[in-house]
């Protein structure tokens, strides 16, 4: 099946991150693909990525990068399909700094950005999910079946609590 959602990343070191997404992804059995493309280390890769992806019947983008974290903002502005951004957590700053950067779109350009780290990550992969899930009811079917599993666990972790 042809990948309905994109997840590109910065660097392979944001893979550690990024895996998070791609396994909500698997989770909710949604095809995608993955691939590290830099804003600033192969700009034209990024261009060509964003321009080409709804013709190859992409979805949903999400994009993690860590810094100065241009990479999902540049997406957003060579596309209209909804980019999730991913702040990654750096070592100077902890993550604010990916996160301030991912954020602060100016108003024109939407990115939908997540927290950082791994719960963004997950995040991420879920919310792309409810996107194509708002118009594809197995896969709403499929969210509503692991909140439910998610609340039975919090129900019962009371017996936890010794
Ligand atoms: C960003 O710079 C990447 O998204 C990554 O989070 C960060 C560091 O990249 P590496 O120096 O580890 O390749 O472009």
């Amino acid at each position: 099946m042809n990948a309905q959602v994109g997840v590109i990343m910065g660097s392979v070191s944001d893979w550690e991150t990024m895996k998070h997404a791609c396994e909500a992804l698997e989770q909710m059995k949604i095809p995608y693909e993955k691939q590290v493309v830099s804003a600033h280390r192969t700009p034209d890769l990024l261009f060509n990525y964003a321009e080409s992806a709804r013709e190859r019947g992409i979805q949903v983008i999400i994009a993690g990068a860590g810094g100065a974290a241009h990479l999902p903002g540049m997406t957003a502005a060579k596309t209209t399909l909804p980019v999730i951004g991913v702040p990654v957590q750096t070592k100077a700053l902890n993550g604010m700094d990916s996160l301030l950067s991912i954020v602060q779109m100016p108003g024109g350009v939407p990115v939908a950005t997540v927290a950082i780290g791994k719960a963004g990550a997950v995040n991420a992969g879920l919310l792309a999910a409810q996107i194509i899930g708002s118009n594809d009811l197995e896969i709403a079917h499929r969210l509503e079946t692991l909140r439910n599993e998610t609340k039975v666990k919090v129900l019962n972790s009371n017996e936890q609590l010794i």
